[in-house]
Order: C-alpha cells, then structure tokens, then sequence
C-alpha cells in the first residue's frame, strides 16, 4: 500500500482494488523493478515451478507445455464497441467480450500472489513514450518483462493527471504437475480498445501472455491512428557509412524471413521488433518501446548467429529459455548446439533421445518456437542513442518477405506512396515449414503486422499516406528478397549478401550511387554492386550472378498485382490512391514488357 499510495491516480486504484476484488489473489506485490524486486520475482518463480534452474545462476528454463507453445489467433480478439467487421481481424462485441473475461477470472488468482508493474515503452522522460501497468499472477510473465521492458514506477509517481496508460491483466489460470495450463478452452486474449486495457486468461506463453509486447502493439497500432504516428513491427538500426556516418533504418518481415539476422548483422541495433515512428519538425523518429529480445532459439549457433550465441552461454547474462530441452545435468539444449542431445526435460514433459509420440513419430528435443528472453544491453553493438529520448531519424524502411520468384534482392521505391503500397502494403511471404500447412504457399502479409493490427488495413495504409505528408524528409522505401532462387531450385544469394544490400540503402540515402530505373522501382547498377561485393564481403560478383539475380521477372510482377489488387478490392477502406499506385506499376510493367519482353536484363535498364 505504501508503494502504490505514491501514485495519486485515482482511476489505477480503482482499477487494481476492483481486479482484486474479482480476481481474489491472497497477497498482491508491487514492483518497482529494481534488483532486490528482481531477485525476489526470480526466486518466485523458481519456486513455484515457472521456472526451472540450470548449470548457470543467471539462466532459466520455462515450460508453457504442449497445448500453448504458441499466439493463440483464434481466441485473440480485438473488442469493438459496434458489432463491426474488419477485413482479417478477429473482432467482438465489447460488452460480450467484457463479460466473458470477467466470468472466467473470478477468483482465477486464489492461493496465488498478484504481481502489479509499472513500465515505460520506450525511453524514460521522453514525451513519446506510452506507459503501462502489468498485473499478472505469474511470476514468469512478471520475469520476463523486468528483462524486455524498461520498468518506470517513478514515471507513475510523477505523471500529470490525464495522462494515459495501457492496462493488462494476465493470468495464467491453474497449472498441472508439470506446470502447464489446465483450462485451455478458457483461454482468451482479449484487447478492448477504448479502455486501453488488454486480457489474457489461462496462458503462458508470451506472445499472448506478456501484454507489453504483442498485446501493448495492438494499442499502439490503434492509438497511432488517432494521433497520427506510425506502430510498426519493424526492427531499428543503424548502417555506417562514409566518414562514420551512421543512417538509421527500420525494417519488417513476417516470421522466418530474415527480419532478427539482419538486425544483427547491421553495424549497430536499436531494437529488433517493434518501433514506434513519430514526425517531430518533419523527421520521422524511432524509438523501439522494448528493452530485450524475446527471438527464436531454433538454429541459432555459434557460425551464423555468433552475437546471440555469445549471449545465450554466457553465465553473466540473464537469459530464460523457454521451451528448450534441459538436460538432467542442468545444461540447456537447443537445435544449433553442436553436441548431441542428452535426457532431461522439455516442453512435451520428460524427454530421452529417441522418444516418440502417440502416432510413432519423433518428439523434437526443443520446440522449433522454442525462445530466448534477454536483455538488448548485451549486444556489443547496441547503438548509442537507444535510449535517447528524442528516437532516432528513419532514413530508409525496409519490406521483406519470402519470395522465390517476383522481387529482385534490394529495390528503392519511386517515392514514399509508391514504397507504402508496392513495398508495405503488397507484401507477401512463401509459407514455412514451421507453420502448419503446406508451405511455400504465398501469404499476403502486409506490413508484416496482420496478425498484430487492431484497425483495417486500409486504414493502416491511409495513415501511413496521411503521416508522409507530414514529413519533409521522408525515409526511402526498399523492398528487399533474401529467397530468390534460380530456375534450379537455388538460391541465388548466400546469407551474408543481405550486408551488401545494407551498404547499397544507404548509400542511396544520401545520393551517393546512382541507380537503374525498372518498372517497379530503383535498383543498383553493377558497377556499384561489385565495388561492395568486394569491399564488404571481399568476394567478386560476377555480371552473370547480377543479371541472374536483378533480371526483372515482368510476368510475375503483374500476376502479383492482381493478387494484391483483389484481396484490397475486398477491403471497403481501402484508400483509392493504393489502387492508382497498382494501377500504374502495371501499365508501366506493360509498357515495359513491350519494348523489352518478359524477362528484363538490368543491363539494358537506363542508369540514373
Ligand atoms: C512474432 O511472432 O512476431 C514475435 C514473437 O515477435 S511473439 O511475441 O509471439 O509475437
Ligand atoms: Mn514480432
């Protein structure tokens, strides 16, 4: 009581003596986030069985069990106070959803302690920063977020009377012997818009769980709309340049397609998720509202991802892994170790090699959405200014997805609304095998942020035309292709080539390479390319891997066109400049088509 009666808001009171009321934990703990607050969450969730200890004080294992490894789709619903239908989005009737969540959390929290955080998404003291407040009854959940998250009581103390925040209430319900949940049918993520404030119920996992992550994005998307500023899923980095500059740039990419490797490989990192973009005197600043790293574990080894493995066996990190195998000797197993598995436990319970399941096939030693939590600050090559209170000026946005045959691997947009509906709002991704389903089946996927949008995506590609104008140095839009592959299966680029295709954007940036001018954008001349090759990678690239590589693929990019066109022509908010933008880059690709033919060597393109 002592440490909450410092804040003056009436409204949080009420809120937290109301959710206490209804939820009936048996003690409540007010974090402030400082180390003692961290050691005693810790501890918490060791002993209650969150988390399990490893050979290194530091490290910690968690298990959100088989029926909840994952974001939860079908039950996360965006509340809307009308009854209304948006293209793609899971909506519900407020009232409904309200009164679903208030039955299933009555008394959810008994025997347990209910843990209340204050946090800030982004900088301290910066006027761009939303607050939130966490209560959850899980001290996982409470752990995770002292790590990805800035915590900021002492914002609370001080804020001005309608100042506003994000509210989220977790709990992860009942757990079994082994920990995972009980009530899976009773699982909800519910985000209610008008009051700012997020459910989940009887879940563990993260990404439905920790409500300043995916759950704060779904606010801040909606939220941006109102005041004009842009939430992305986008990750924020730096790239030097001549004389030490350094550019920043943000990027998105639906899962698997490259988005974390190359906001490590960058020269330097803000963030590797989400950035929140607003104009201030007509530059567009980023700042990333997360403090860690919640990233994908399988594969990570120690040739490829060599910054992240570092961390991941260092004992003076703190890293929770979740959903890894920990063997009986408390050493953490994932795919991308070099040793061979040994017994232990994972997240289908106890596990020795070989082990199979019902219908006689192989259980994976460590989930392929197995995590690891850990703190940004590890990272040897954090960018400075991560914590500036001002963000960072964007000076180039990148798109990426999994695309074997339509985009070449960089490409500049014409300008920002051609970058906005070409690159953004176009975007597609060839299926995983790590997603249910066939893969390689392409996904519309705008933005990389479909599965996190709160508002239509119409709307969302209005805001981001409406937030250009704003802008008197708009950042230039780059659609990059990491996946192209060869008439023989191949891909026709190796990992590392995404550095050179960094080096290229920046240079554009600052006008200091030309370009070629194709049909649907701008695009590096050989010249440049192989000056970098050489430079970056000290490899030689040769005309024939360029031609291969940056042959414009007419006939692809017009059957793209009609996909995108008709998937928007069902969605009634659609801006009518997103159909004039598509309606151009096809009369240009025909035009095009006609003098050049299909196929389009970049070698008979006009330099610029
Ligand atoms: C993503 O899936 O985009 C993630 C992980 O960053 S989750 O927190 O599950 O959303
Ligand atoms: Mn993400």
């Amino acid at each position: 009581m002592e440490r909450l009666s410092k804040i003056s808001d009436q409204e949080l009171h009420r809120w937290l003596s109301d959710i206490i009321m209804v939820t009936e934990p048996s003690s409540v703990y007010i974090v402030l986030g400082d180390e003692e607050d961290f050691n005693y969450i810790k501890e918490a969730a060791l002993k209650n069985k969150e988390e399990l200890k490893t050979k290194h004080e530091r490290h910690t294992v968690h298990f959100d069990g088989l029926p909840d490894l994952a974001r939860d789709r079908k039950n996360t619903k965006i509340l809307t106070e009308q009854d209304m239908e948006i293209p793609f989005i899971n909506t519900m009737k407020r009232d409904e959803g309200l009164a679903e969540i208030k039955d299933i959390i009555k008394g959810i929290m008994k025997g347990k302690e209910m843990y209340v955080g204050f946090f800030c998404l982004g900088p301290r003291g910066s006027p761009y920063t939303p607050l939130a407040v966490q209560v959850t009854d899980s001290s996982y959940v409470m752990h995770s977020e002292l790590i990805l998250y800035r915590p900021c009581y002492e914002e609370f103390i001080r804020m001005s009377p309608n100042t506003k925040y994000f509210r989220f209430l977790h709990s992860a319900g009942e757990r079994d012997g082994l920990g995972w949940i009980k009530n899976v049918e009773r699982r909800r993520i519910y985000i209610d818009l008008r009051d700012e404030t997020a459910y989940t119920t009887n879940s563990q996992y993260a990404g439905n769980t920790i409500g300043l992550k995916k759950l704060a994005f779904r606010l801040t998307i909606h939220r941006g709309l109102l005041e004009g500023w842009l939430s992305e899923h986008m990750f924020i980095v730096g790239v030097k340049g001549s004389g030490g500059r350094i550019t920043y740039f943000t990027g998105a990419f639906p899962a698997g397609c490259g988005k974390t490797s190359t906001a490590l490989m960058a020269d330097t990192i803000i963030g590797d998720d989400l950035a929140l973009i607003r104009e201030v005197n007509g530059i567009p600043m980023a700042i990333n509202p997360e403090n860690g790293m919640f990233g994908i574990i399988d594969g990570v080894n120690p040739i490829d991802d060599p910054k992240i493995y570092e961390i991941l066996i260092s004992p003076e990190d703190d890293v929770i892994f979740s959903n890894v195998l920990l063997e009986d000797n408390g050493e953490v197993w994932w795919n991308g170790k070099s040793e061979e598995p040994r017994s232990g436990i994972n997240y289908a319970g106890k596990w020795w090699p070989g082990k199979k399941d019902e219908d006689g096939k192989e259980i994976k030693p460590s989930h392929p959405n197995a995590r690891f939590t850990t703190r940004l600050s590890y990272l040897k090559h954090l960018d400075p200014r991560v914590n500036d209170p001002q963000g960072v000026p964007v000076g180039g946005m990148i798109f990426g997805g999994r695309d074997s045959d339509t985009w070449v691997p960089v490409e500049e947009s014409f300008n920002w609304e051609h970058g906005v509906v070409t690159k953004g709002a176009a975007l597609e991704s060839e299926r995983t095998a790590a997603v249910i389903g066939k893969s390689g089946v392409r996904e519309f996927s705008p933005y990389a942020i479909l599965d996190f949008l709160s508002i239509s995506v119409g709307k969302f590609t209005q805001l981001h035309f409406d937030f250009g104008k704003k802008l008197s140095r708009k950042p230039k839009i780059f659609g990059v292709n990491y996946f192209l592959k060869g008439s023989d299966g191949r891909f026709l680029n190796e990992k590392v080539d995404k550095k050179v295709w960094l080096k290229w954007m920046e240079l554009r940036i600052h006008d200091d390479v030309g370009f070629l001018e194709s049909p649907t954008g701008r695009i590096p001349a050989y010249n440049d390319l192989e000056e970098l090759f050489s430079r970056e990678l000290g490899k030689e690239y040769k005309p024939k891997e360029y031609e291969e590589q940056f042959t414009i693929r007419v006939p692809k990019h017009l059957a793209k066109i009609e996909r995108i066109w008709s998937v928007y022509e069902k969605i009634p908010d659609t801006p009518q400049l997103l159909f004039e933008i598509l309606k151009e880059e096809k009369d240009r690709l025909l035009a095009y088509r006609d003098k050049f033919g299909d196929y389009i060597s970049p070698f008979k393109l006009d330099k610029r």
